[in-house]
Order: structure tokens, then C-alpha cells, then sequence
């Protein structure tokens, strides 16, 4: 059964095939993002062993004014991927930006996010951009002149590979201009039992969240996959620093997706996600990689997660 044409997402849809015929197949973490994924991603972050949101919320609340004191003055803020943060008005209230620019892929979340902060503060225009902020992102022109300051908390830099951080981050240089600022959330290296319980809660809602992009595979693509053979899985890798999650099949399992079919041997795992972590030493070198010199960092006081001010 094929999902009428013209509903079909071409990069989903390539994402998937090309990423469950690789040798290790892999699909990009960014298809997570459904309506569900995104509530789900909501409830991840309210969950008890789910440590980034809410420690980065207080780190900021806390450090606000010294934070404030190195910002640019009159500037207009660029929040790349601003969903359905909780952030923004904290540094909104102690910036006083002349704008605020959110950027987001998800027309409904930019929308309602838009809104909050209109309604919060009525002296700073919005000017929202619905786009990927990892492609060409044109700012909008009603900023002129404006020093810009990039905001990008969430540790979200963490589910790119280094490679592709970099390049992130130099294209965030390119959208923003020399002498932009940009305060970027990174999570910490930390014991592998509390990072593996962030991202394997006890009340099932990551896996949840993982298991989802195979509904989404069946619904949006037609596919005939059993979800309930996967489980999910969170696995540290050492070598490379991260969190990986993973799908792995319970049991020999075949499907198809269009007119192509599939055959996974019990214990095969689909890769569906990495969350980098980063020491402080790390965590710099990949600024300046990027193009990106840091100028102060804040860091909570079990040193958890960290807040990079830098400078383009
Ligand atoms: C969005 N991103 C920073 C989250 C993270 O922690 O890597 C996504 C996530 N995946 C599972 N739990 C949360």
C-alpha cells in the first residue's frame, strides 16, 4: 500500500531506503521529528533521569546577568531550532534584543513558539524564518544592520558528527556574519550510567521516541514493518564519545517499503541517533574548528552540562 504521492517527503523517503540498504543501517536522527516525535521529544525532556533540559535551564537562569554583560547590545537574536524552548525568554528578558529571529523546520512549532514570545514581549519583534538551519537560511531583512547573536542550546550540536558540526558551525559563521556572537549549549562527558539512563528512561519514553520513526516509516511510506519486533537500545561508544541509540531486531524479521524488501537477522540494528558529549577541552577545539573563537563558559556546579559564549 503506497501513501498517495504527493504526501511523501523525497529526502525521507531516500533517507530511509538508501539508509536501511547501507552495511550498518543507519537513519538520520532529524526524521525522528514527526508531530508525535515532537511531543514525545517534549516529554523526554520533563523526565526525571533526562538530565540536559533542565540542568541547561537553570545554568542559564543562573548565569543570566553575567552572561548579559558580555552580549552584544541592541542586537537581534537568531535561535536556530527553536521549537518549543523554554530558554528564550530567559535570555530574551536580560538581552533586550531589538528583534528575535527564530528559525525552525516545523511550521506549527515556529508558529506557537512565535506567538509565546510576541505575546511575552511585546517590545521585541519577531520575525520567524521556517527553514532548515542547515541549509541556505536567508535572515530577514527587517534585522539590517543589526550584531547579531546566534543562540543554539539544547546540546543539539551533540547529534551531529564532528565532521558535520564543524561544517555547522561555519555555516552558522556565514549566516550570522564576522563579529556575531553565539551561545551554544553542549552536554558533558559524564558516568555511562546516568547517560545511559537519560537516554533509556525506566518509564519507556525514549524508546517510545525511537520506535516512532518506524511508525512514521510504516505510515508515511506504507511500509509493513513489525514495530513490536524492535527494541530499543542505548549504547555508549567510548571510542567516539557519544550515545548512540539503535533499534535492534528481536527476532529475523523481513519487510518491505515500496517494491523493495528488507531482511534483518535477529540482534541487526538499525542507528538512529548520536548524541556526542564533550569535555571542556573538546568542546573548544570544536568551536574553533568551526570558526568560532570562545570567549566564556558557564558549567553547572556537578559540571554536567556547559554553556560556550564565542565569537566569530
Ligand atoms: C535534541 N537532542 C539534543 C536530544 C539529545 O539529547 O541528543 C535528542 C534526544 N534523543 C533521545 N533523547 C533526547
Amino acid at each position: 500500500m503506497l501513501k498517495t504521492l504527493e504526501k511523501v517527503d523525497p529526502a525521507f523517503r531516500a533517507d530511509v531506503l538508501n539508509g536501511l540498504s547501507e552495511p550498518i543501517p543507519a537513519i538520520p536522527a532529524r526524521w525522528f521529528y514527526d508531530r508525535r516525535g515532537s511531543e514525545l521529544f517534549d516529554d523526554i525532556t520533563r523526565l526525571p533521569s533526562y538530565y540536559p533540559t533542565r540542568t541547561e535551564t537553570a545554568l542559564l537562569e543562573a548565569k543570566i546577568d553575567e552572561i548579559a554583560r558580555l552580549l552584544p547590545k541592541e542586537s537581534a537574536v537568531v535561535e536556530f531550532g527553536s521549537g518549543s524552548s523554554t530558554k528564550t525568554p530567559i535570555l530574551l528578558r536580560a538581552a533586550k534584543p531589538k528583534a528575535y529571529v527564530p528559525i525552525d523546520i516545523s511550521g506549527d512549532y515556529l508558529r506557537e513558539s512565535a506567538a509565546r514570545v510576541d505575546a511575552e514581549f511585546p517590545g521585541i519583534p519577531v520575525h520567524p524564518v521556517e527553514a532548515d538551519f542547515t541549509q541556505e537560511v536567508e535572515l530577514p531583512v527587517a534585522i539590517g544592520g543589526l550584531p547579531r547573536l546566534g543562540f543554539f542550546p539544547g546540546s543539539t550540536i551533540g547529534n551531529f558528527v564532528p565532521q558535520s558540526a564543524t561544517d555547522l558551525l561555519r555555516h552558522f559563521r556565514t549566516i550570522l556574519c564576522t563579529g556575531a556572537r553565539l551561545l551554544i549549549g553542549m552536554d558533558r562527558v559524564k558516568p555511562i550510567d546516568r547517560l545511559i539512563a537519560a537516554y533509556d528512561d525506566p518509564e519507556g519514553v525514549t524508546a517510545e521516541f525511537n520506535l516512532n520513526l518506524l511508525r512514521r516509516i510504516n505510515r508515511e511510506l506504507g511500509a509493513d514493518i513489525p514495530v513490536d519486533a524492535f527494541r530499543h537500545q542505548a549504547r555508549w561508544n567510548d571510542m567516539l564519545g557519544r550515545i548512540e541509540m539503535h533499534l535492534v531486531a528481536m527476532r529475523d524479521v523481513s519487510f518491505e517499503i515500496e517494491d523493495r524488501s528488507f531482511d534483518f537477522a535477529k540482534g541487526k540494528s538499525i542507528h538512529t541517533e548520536n548524541s556526542h558529549k564533550y569535555g571542556p577541552r573538546g568542546a573548544r577545539l570544536l568551536l574553533l574548528a568551526g570558526g568560532w573563537t570562545p570567549l566564556a563558559e558557564w558549567t553547572d556546579p556537578d559540571q554536567d552540562f556547559a554553556l560556550i559564549l564565542a565569537e566569530a
